[in-house]
């Protein structure tokens, strides 16, 4: 009996991995039009339309450092949250952290110390809309990461930590929610204080796009070209660089290395793995062959050989 119990906990367990991306979880009114959407826990003085009021969640939109959202709970603002949406692949967020208005305001109210941002999958069901607000269906969190604000006036830059080519290698093979939208969750965790109120506020927030670059291999090397600037990832004219396999978006690259002087050398074929966001080649410690790389359950794994002339699987994320 005990047995059944572990097998049904564990298929249990495996059902709600492999379905993590297809249920709505939520549904939720965010203010806006087109491309941006805002909405918060709360607002301080909340009057009229909410996300609209003089400290609606509209304001962080506006990049005007004299206008913000501020929180409208009793406490100094942790655990209050704000909603946007964002395109896919950006590279992370900039924050006019506090209220810019004026350097005394700024200091006179709570400021964001540790936030914790949350990439939700969503999309727009049909006629769920009223004159001011747009009707999302979210999914659950799907990446997490955790950012300390500096205390200071004018922008800071954020920048994820997220894998997009792996939440748009999930989100792609989801047929529900949005391929290019997104809904990120900020919620503050702890606050710099204020020394007259204590409300917490944000004056803005943007995106920062999606670096567009475009990766070019020859026998000898990769090359970065990205905004005018070209980068050199490597060169190396000893030997002769040749793809065995590449993951989708180019992220990861197997390579078979030979010497470019074979008339010299002794003719040995060495295996390489390069991981293009992280520039460098990952060093994979016991293998000795790269067959390609090979999808299951949602999951990228390397195929290979090890030093035991074993055949293996290696989680890419676990060699990141
Ligand atoms: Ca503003």
């Amino acid at each position: 009996m005990k047995f059944l119990i572990v097998c049904l906990l564990a298929s249990l367990f495996l059902y709600q991995e492999t379905t993590a991306q297809q249920m709505i979880k939520d549904t939720l009114f965010l203010a806006g039009e087109d491309e941006q959407f805002w909405h918060s826990s709360s607002e301080l003085a909340q009057s009229g339309y909410y996300n609209f009021g003089k400290y609606g969640a509209i304001n962080l939109g506006d990049n005007n450092p004299a206008t913000c959202w501020a929180e409208g709970t009793d406490g100094n603002g942790v655990g209050e949250y704000i909603y946007m949406t964002i395109p896919k692949n950006i590279r992370g967020i900039r924050i006019r952290n506090g209220y810019q208005k004026s350097k005394n305001l700024y200091e006179a109210n709570n400021r964001p110390k540790t936030i914790k941002i949350e990439l939700l999958p969503c999309f727009m069901p049909p006629g769920y809309v009223t004159e001011t607000h747009t009707g999302f269906a979210i999914s659950q969190t799907i990446a997490t990461d955790t950012i300390i604000l500096e205390d200071k006036l004018g922008y800071q830059d954020i920048l994820f930590d997220f894998s997009w080519s792996k939440i748009n290698h999930q989100t792609t093979k989801n047929k529900i929610f949005d391929n290019d939208r997104f809904i990120l969750k900020i919620t503050i965790e702890d606050i710099y204080p204020g020394n007259k109120w204590n409300d917490a506020c944000i004056s803005d927030i943007k995106v920062i796009p999606e670096e567009v670059y475009e990766i070019t291999i020859d026998e000898h090397g990769l090359t970065k070209i990205s905004d005018n600037k070209t980068d050199t990832l490597f060169y190396d004219p000893e030997s002769i660089y040749q793809i065995i396999d590449l993951t989708h978006e180019l992220e990861w690259i197997i390579f078979i290395l030979m010497p470019a002087d074979i008339e010299n050398s002794r003719v040995e074929t060495i295996y390489k793995l390069y991981n293009t966001q992280k520039e460098t080649f990952i060093e994979t410690e016991n293998i000795i062959q790269m067959y390609g790389f090979v999808e299951t359950d949602d999951k990228l794994y390397l195929n290979g050989m090890n030093n035991d002339f074993e055949e293996v699987n290696i989680l890419l994320e676990d060699i990141k």
